[in-house]
């Protein structure tokens, strides 16, 4: 009898990595996922999805190449998926050179030891849409040229490369998914969207009065994480390893964001003031948002919009979650938490 198709997907304490694994599970596959050793061994995001007991969990860190070369020879995964990353942008220009080493030479590592142990395995990278930074173009589709605004943009920027230069130059079978924002509830809490779900539900409860943001004015094309790991998936699936854009087409600020979010929860934000003096106050004038000039980023990307026209086409590929059900989902789920209604 011919085993279970195998999968081995990094960052998997991460938000893909939970709902990549589920989605990877629902296929059919054995799947193993990789785990830094970091000091905190829980596994909360596999929990809430009811998965923990079906991967099997093994310690990988992309900065140490015989490590992974170990685990590919013992694993023998049919397809692989580079998930792991430092993949918070406001960190990587405090930590340039960690970002660099996980999410640049890692990817090499990743690559050079599937190249050594294991041609015939194919392999996803995760890319970001923030390598389009600075947009040269809207929306931004798959030839759109990178103008990356963070060493976080500049590490994926090579990776992406390198994962093309892979599959030209050694005939690997490697695709890279070129994501826009995707967020869920579980989404880790410095990301803006859950930073400001799990606030609004925190304030709804009494537990916290307002919430302070830095750029109101930044847009992002935000989508629901459990579309973008079927497309994940579904790159992987196809005859040859290739670049795809997945995102939703629509592209909301960050203001939006809140707006929406207090909404879910019946409340109205208006606006009043300017700059760091801005404050968004409900009906009755409580001030619950505020503005924090440090949480700025020394180079922001103002607007990301992209068009997955190539996914939908080719992989049959398209999103389930508009904006507002995305918000409305996520501030549904930090609701519950406050109110010890989910396992931690
Ligand atoms: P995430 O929640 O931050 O997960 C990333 C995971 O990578 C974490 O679990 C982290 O481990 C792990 N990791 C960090 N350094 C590592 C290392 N040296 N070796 C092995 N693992 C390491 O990120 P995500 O939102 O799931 O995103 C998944 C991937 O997609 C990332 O590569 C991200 O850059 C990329 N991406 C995300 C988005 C998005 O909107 N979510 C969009 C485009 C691209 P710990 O848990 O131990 O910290
Ligand atoms: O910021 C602004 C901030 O940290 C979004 C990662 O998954 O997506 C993510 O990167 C926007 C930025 O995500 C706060 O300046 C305002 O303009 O949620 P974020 P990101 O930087 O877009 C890309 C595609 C990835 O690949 C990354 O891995 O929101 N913003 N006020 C804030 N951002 C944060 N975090 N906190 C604030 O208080």
């Amino acid at each position: 009898m011919s085993r279970a198709r195998r999968a081995l997907v990094t960052g998997i304490r991460g938000q893909d990595g939970a709902y990549l694994a589920q989605t990877l599970l629902d296929e059919g596959y054995e799947v193993f996922g990789a785990d830094r050793r970091n000091g905190d061994s829980t596994h909360w995001r596999m929990r809430r999805l009811g998965i923990e007991d079906h991967v099997r969990v093994l310690y990988m860190d992309l900065t140490e190449f015989s490590n992974i070369l170990r685990i590919l020879e013992e694993v023998r995964p049919d397809e692989i998926y580079n998930l792991a990353a430092q993949s918070f942008v406001a960190a990587s220009f405090d930590l340039p050179m960690v970002t660099t080493q996980v999410n640049a030479n890692g990817v090499l590592h990743l690559l050079e030891a599937i190249r050594t142990a294991l041609p015939e395995a194919r392999f996803y990278q995760a890319s970001s849409s923030e390598m389009f930074g600075r947009v040269r173009e809207t929306p931004q589709n798959e030839s759109t040229p990178f103008y990356p605004r963070s060493p976080y943009g500049v590490s994926k920027a090579y990776a992406h490369w390198i994962t093309v230069n892979f599959r030209e130059a050694h005939g690997l079978h490697a695709s890279s998914g070129i994501c826009f924002n995707h967020e869920s509830p579980l989404r880790g809490i410095e990301f803006v969207t859950r930073k400001i779900t799990r606030a609004v539900a925190r304030i709804d409860a009494g537990e916290q009065q307002q919430i302070a943001l830095g750029n109101l004015e930044a847009r992002r094309d935000w989508g629901f994480a459990g579309d973008y790991t079927r497309g994940m998936w579904q790159m992987v699936q196809q005859p040859e390893g290739d670049d795809y854009v997945l995102a939703t087409g629509v592209s909301h600020s960050v203001r939006e964001f809140v707006e929406a979010a207090f909404e879910a929860v019946g409340e109205r934000i208006e606006w009043d003031g300017e700059g760091v003096e801005e404050r968004g106050r409900v009906a009755d004038g409580t001030v619950r948002v505020t503005i924090d000039p440090t949480l700025r980023r020394p180079t922001e990307v103002d607007v990301l919009l992209g068009d997955a026209t190539k996914a939908r086409n080719q992989l049959g590929w398209k999103p389930t979650l508009s904006f507002e059900s995305l918000v409305a989902l996520m501030v549904e789920d930090d609701c519950k938490a406050v109110r010890g209604e989910l396992p931690s």
